[in-house]
């Protein structure tokens, strides 16, 4: 069966995070995605956080799959004709270098053009243009200038940062849409175009309610779905807001049966309002269907504590996934917390290739993530992330060069 993007090659110039999540989703998607690297080292990853000596980390593997490797010094003057042939035969060139990084290796926008017009520049940058955009950033700096610190963690602790990479793999996210945008684009103009995300706007964007909770608390003055009402104080600024639901239907975490030994017995759980009376009935408070305290969302608002309390009562006498069992029974949203080794184990998440495990020449077989986006005319097959340079012969010969020009470009260094 063909790939959607069949035919699209793609320079893959990036490293660490952001950038390679974003080529390895064109490279599930069909595309060619060629990885320049430096010739000794490549993608700082390949040795962060190794489990196995030597053998490329699984940060490395889990990011760069489906793609091919070559090493080419870009700094080198024959490195650097390489580079310029590649241009001229890819679609898109990827990159997430510190700012300026391209332009001083003397790819600026205007010498690309010039090399190939139809070329779709795509970057990851830690900001936008202003006053930080020649700085240097990693996911965490994302969060935190994102608004996602300030609004994560509880009321009366620091600002906290999330598990889910939404800096660096939101961002790839966000310019891997960008890119097919403008190869979509590219088919009615037949140029090429630049594609920027910012991280900060990248989280910004996955923090959309929290801007629109700023505005409503300058209004009003007050947020009543958050836990800090009715009590509690509001100030200027959107607060922490623990694990408030972020919309209309209040929910919480609760404790289930085993929660003093297992930090992940707990369950998510969401009043919504249509479900009330049967919440009601599961709890056995079947009074409080009709009770004027808590018979509407609006008179429940100033008892979430109490309500969530009495429902914990119930949910602690099972477990998480007794408690789920009973509860989609009714239609009542709720999700127990999955700990990573549960998702790991999850037989449904390997059946629909979401969990897949690979297997590596120098590691074995590993579990990775697969492809989050399914399409029923492109399937994704997860291959195998690339040794460093594994496919420079094979690269090089497909742009024309013969086994004793690259054997010479070899030995000056320039790949
Ligand atoms: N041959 C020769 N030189 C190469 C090369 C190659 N194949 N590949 C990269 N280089 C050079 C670059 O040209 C650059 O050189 P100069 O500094 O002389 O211009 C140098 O390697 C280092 O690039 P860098 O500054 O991007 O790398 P860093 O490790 O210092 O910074 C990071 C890493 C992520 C902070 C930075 O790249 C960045 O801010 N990127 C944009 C935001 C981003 O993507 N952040 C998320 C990363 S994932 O958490």
């Amino acid at each position: 069966m063909s790939k959607a993007l069949d035919g699209v090659r793609i320079l893959d110039f990036t490293h660490v995070q952001s950038g390679p999540t974003c080529t390895q989703l064109l490279a599930w998607f069909g595309a060619d995605v060629i990885k320049v690297e430096r010739a000794g080292a490549g993608d700082i990853t390949r040795e962060q956080l190794r489990d196995i000596p030597d053998v490329d980390s699984l940060y490395f593997t889990m990011l760069n799959h489906n793609k091919r490797s070559v090493t080419i010094d870009t700094k080198n003057p024959e490195g650097k004709q390489v580079l310029e042939a590649l241009i001229q035969t890819c679609d898109v060139l990827v990159e997430n270098f510190a700012p300026g990084a391209l332009d001083r290796m003397g790819f600026t926008w205007e010498r690309i053009q010039e090399l190939n017009p139809r070329m779709i520049v795509a970057s990851v940058k830690g900001f936008g243009p202003g006053p930080y955009e020649d700085c240097k950033v990693y996911e965490n700096v994302a969060q935190c200038v994102g608004g996602a610190a300030s609004t994560t963690g509880f009321d009366d602790g620091p600002p906290v940062v999330t598990g889910a990479q939404i800096g660096d793999s939101g961002t790839g996210l966000h310019l891997a849409l960008g890119i097919v945008t403008a190869l979509y684009q590219r088919t009615h103009t037949g140029r090429g175009q630049r594609v920027l995300a910012a991280m900060q706007d990248g989280v910004l964007n996955l923090c959309r309610v929290k801007l629109r909770d700023q505005q409503r608390l300058e209004r009003t003055g007050v947020m009543k779905e958050y836990p800090q009402y009715p009590n509690g104080e509001f100030g200027e600024a959107v607060p922490r807001a623990g694990n408030a639901s972020g919309g209309g239907q209040p929910g919480w975490i609760l404790k289930c049966k085993g929660w003093e030994t297992d930090p992940n017995a707990y369950i998510y759980f969401i009043t919504q309002a249509p479900v009330w009376a049967k919440i009601c009935n599961v709890i056995g408070k079947e009074e409080w269907a009709t009770h004027p305290d808590y018979a509407t969302p609006a008179a429940r608002l100033p008892h979430l504590k109490d309500i969530f309390a009495e429902i914990e009562r119930w949910t602690m006498t099972k477990t998480k996934f007794e408690a789920m069992q009973i509860l989609n029974k009714y239609d009542i949203p709720c999700g127990p917390i999955l700990s990573m080794k549960e998702i790991a184990e999850e037989p449904s998440l390997r059946k629909t290739g979401t969990i897949v495990e690979v297997d590596h020449p120098t590691r074995g077989k590993y579990l990775t993530v697969g492809n989050p986006i399914k399409l029923s005319d492109s399937p994704t097959e997860v291959t195998r992330s690339p040794l460093l340079g594994e496919h420079t012969d094979e690269v090089m010969a497909e742009l024309g060069y013969s086994t004793e020009q690259i054997s010479a470009l070899r030995t000056a260094g320039a790949i």
